[in-house]
């Protein structure tokens, strides 16, 4: 049997479920995920090793209208996503749409001739199965995609089944990576992704888009791992909502996140918080830089 290797990018709309369905393809949790839009701020690699193919994913963050510094940013990692790949997953909200907005996330896809597999994601939430037939037929009205597959991303059968369908659409290559790499993003930039994950899932309005977790201090010593990071927000009445009465909220966020790092370092971990208030950082592309996983160094192992 012949190796199949190549370079997969997810695309689509905020809130598809882009993050959900890399994380089942790789059957690991690089990415975060939380039911806000603009969870994923810059492209996240992740690759899945099987016995007769390599698949390396780049997950994105969604299409979106860009207006701030930061949200140009997120939609120029969407743009070089397109690029020098074997295949595009779209990936559509099968319970909504197409909307204008969704129109505009299609248009994306003409910059490029590679192509594209629609996922028809979220049908679980479909009241009857034949009901993502007419949402079909709309988005075929507005692209020339090589094929449309409906999916839950919660349903491992299925992800299984859309794998092996990408698998099936790659040219015989070689396995660029070793078997055991699933990610090249520092364990840093993991740890400040699962802090701003339970910020997101735990906070409500406007709070999710204008935090920002830096990592501060990283020791590890006598199988305890130190972690110090400051969560950045842009307004006092934010931080407030962070720390919550008598520092319960963020004593939460803390909980839970450590828990979480503790699962994915396989190490004790401490982990220290801190909340600053930091106008304007979206709108500050020497922090935007400081902030990107691919500046992020360190010795983090
Ligand atoms: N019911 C259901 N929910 C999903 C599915 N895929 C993703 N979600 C949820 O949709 C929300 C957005 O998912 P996420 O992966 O962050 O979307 P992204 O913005 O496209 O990366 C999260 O609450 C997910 O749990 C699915 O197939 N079925
Ligand atoms: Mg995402």
């Amino acid at each position: 049997m012949i190796f199949r290797s190549g370079f997969v990018s997810i695309l689509g709309r905020p809130n598809a479920g882009k993050s959900t369905l890399m994380n089942a393809l790789v059957e690991s949790k690089v990415a975060i995920v939380a039911d806000k839009p603009q969870t994923t701020r810059s492209a996240i690699q992740a690759v899945w090793t099987g016995e007769h193919e390599q698949i390396i994913f780049l997950d994105t963050p969604g299409i979106h209208k860009a207006e701030s510094a930061i949200h140009k940013r997120m939609m120029e990692s969407v743009r070089s996503a397109l690029s020098e790949r074997d295949l595009l997953l779209y990936v559509i909200d099968a319970t909504t749409g197409p909307s204008e907005a969704d129109r505009h996330g299609v248009d994306m896809l003409r910059h490029t001739s590679t192509p594209v597999l629609a996922v028809l994601n979220k049908t679980d939430l479909l009241e009857r199965k034949e009901d993502v037939l007419p949402v079909i037929e709309r988005y075929r009205a507005l692209f020339d995609f090589a094929d449309f597959l409906p999916i839950s991303a919660l349903d491992t059968g299925q992800v299984l089944r859309l794998r092996e369908a990408i698998v099936a659409r790659l040219p015989e290559g070689p396995a660029y990576f070793p078997a055991d790499h699933v990610t090249d993003q520092p364990a840093r930039f993991l740890a400040a992704e699962l802090v701003r994950e339970k910020v997101l899932r735990l906070t409500q309005q406007e709070v999710p888009h204008s935090v920002a977790v830096l990592i501060d201090k990283w020791e590890e010593s006598q199988g305890l791992l130190k972690i110090y990071a400051t969560i950045l927000v842009e307004r006092d009445g934010q931080k407030a909502i962070i720390l919550g009465a008598r520092g319960s909220m963020i004593k939460r966020i803390g909980t839970s996140a450590r828990e979480e790092m503790e699962k994915l370092f396989e190490i004790k971990i401490y982990l220290d918080l801190h909340v600053k208030v930091e106008a304007n950082w979206r709108e500050k592309p020497a922090f935007l830089n400081t902030m990107d996983w691919r500046t992020m160094t360190g010795d983090d192992h």
